[in-house]
């Protein structure tokens, strides 16, 4: 008998489990994180039933701790073009195109995600996936040899190939493959503490940009890091020290609010490992890399392009004027400044939707259900909401933010290194390499808002009755 088929968020689910426990073997600090996360989670809940009664009607209680995202570095088009195919069979698809460049990082980049609702509710595990930009190398040698080194590498196994073709052909595995997918797509996210290159590659690369090397002298594109959900970002930065655990100086992201908004993130810092190299002589030589880390989020609202170019601007304005050091000098001016500037960031429901700076998800209200007539259903959407027949909920935001990536990024990078590429960038390039258009995120967002606007009216007239 064949063995049954597996839903793609199935897979999904596999795979972040796989990845979960291969990264806390991997690195003991970030299970010391995960354990932080989840103390705190339990506290926050056990001081707000409220919180906690809407996290279990959602179904979101059991799921709290799992991991929300991961995030690789490739180094060619090719290896983006089989990720695409790869990810496509964990039901994962890239959507938002982020240009690193311009905050001195050499890459771009999208995020490989779900992308339905209900798909995003089984299993909500992306991949934040940079492409190196190696034409953002200056010497033409090292570019050449980084190039060479990177044609050499194949970073899925033949058999993962295998199972991807037998997905595209047949639009699904069954229980047997999809265990052996994961298994093998795994093997191409763990850490080697062997690099394929010399120690003095290493540093050329290293020098170029300490990016370019965590990308060039392994043999494929090792998890970097990876990060649950929090509750309380703020306890957990605070706890991270007590802990042993060394944060990054500032929370990425808007500042604490009533209502959240998009996203807030920080991370404790890359550790130094150690990493043989290969010696001229054939033999091998230590040495050290830094490239792992673990991060904690915390999401709120999807904004509108009309609320995205507020939160651009009030954000700007902080990063203008209060500049943190790579030791943490001025991170407390820089957080008071973000609360103080935030405050003409409207910071109630029905101010951000009334001024339309957010995303909502409509559906009519029990009483409307029973109340509505065909004389009230006529008005328009607001008069709707204000007469109480519909209520709105926050789309939450499933996105990425470029500034708190380059962030997380720099943090990680081990120093404030900062250099200019003047390169513009490339989006198209990108898609070229990635063999597929990348999903605009604000269009996902509108659509879900529009198509609960369609639904909660149809189930208004429903309930009004036929027309006279
Ligand atoms: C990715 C950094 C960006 C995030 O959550 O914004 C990121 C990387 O370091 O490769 O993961
Ligand atoms: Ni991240």
């Amino acid at each position: 008998m064949p063995s049954q088929k597996v839903h793609s968020d199935e897979i999904r689910s596999l795979f972040s489990i796989a990845m979960s426990n291969m990264y806390r073997a991997e690195v003991p600090q970030y299970g010391a994180l995960v354990d932080l996360v989840t103390e705190i989670n339990a506290a926050t809940l056990a001081k707000d039933p409220e919180l906690e009664q809407i996290l279990r009607r959602n179904g979101e209680l059991d799921r709290l701790s799992v991991e929300r995202h991961g995030a690789v570095r490739l180094g060619t088009p090719e290896e983006l073009f089989n990720i695409r195919r790869v990810f496509a069979v964990l039901g994962m698809h890239p959507v938002g195109y982020y240009d690193l460049s311009v905050a001195g990082v050499p890459v771009h980049s999208t995020a490989f995600r779900p992308v339905e609702n209900e798909a995003l509710r089984r299993n909500p595990f992306r991949v934040f996936t940079s492409l190196l930009r190696l034409e953002l190398i200056e010497d033409e040698a090292l570019r050449k040899e980084a190039a060479r080194i990177l044609s050499e590498r194949q970073i899925f196994s033949p058999r993962t190939l295998e199972l991807v073709e037998v997905f595209e052909a047949e639009g699904d595995l069954d229980q047997d493959q999809a265990e052996e997918f994961v298994r093998e797509v795994l093997e191409t996210f763990r850490w080697h503490s062997d690099a394929t290159v010399t120690l003095a590659t290493h540093l050329k690369l290293h020098y170029a940009h300490r990016l370019i090397a965590d990308v060039v002298s392994f043999r494929g594109p090792h998890i970097n890091h990876l990060t649950p959900r929090t509750l309380d970002i703020d306890a957990v930065q605070v706890g991270m020290p007590t802990w042993g655990i060394t944060p990054k100086a500032v929370i990425e992201g808007p500042p604490r609010r009533n209502c959240p908004i998009l996203l807030r993130q920080t991370s404790f810092k890359a550790l130094e490992e150690r990493i043989e190299f290969k010696a001229e002589d054939g033999g091998s030589v230590e040495g050290t890399h830094t490239a792992r880390f673990g991060e904690i989020e915390q999401r709120g609202v999807a904004l509108t392009p009309r609320g995205r170019a507020l939160y651009d601007e009030l954000l700007a304005s902080v990063r203008r004027d209060v500049q943190v050091g790579a030791t943490g000098s001025r991170a407390g001016d820089y957080e008071s400044e973000l609360a103080e500037r935030f405050k003409a960031f409207p910071d109630s429901w029905s101010d951000l939707r009334d001024q339309r700076l957010a995303y909502f998800r409509y559906s009519p209200t029990p009483e409307g259900l029973a109340t509505i007539t065909r004389e009230t259903i006529l008005p328009a959407l607001d008069e709707l909401v204000a007469r109480g027949y519909l209520r709105f909920d926050p789309i939450i935001y499933e996105d990425f933010l470029p500034v708190s990536a380059a962030g997380i990024f720099q943090s990680n990078l081990g120093t404030d290194e900062q250099q200019n590429y003047a390169e513009s960038s490339n989006r198209q390039a990108f898609e070229e390499g990635l063999g597929a258009k990348i999903a605009n995120e604000l269009d996902l967002y509108a659509k879900v808002q529009q198509d609960s606007i369609a639904d909660a009216l149809a189930q208004l007239r429903e309930a009004a009755g036929p027309t006279q």
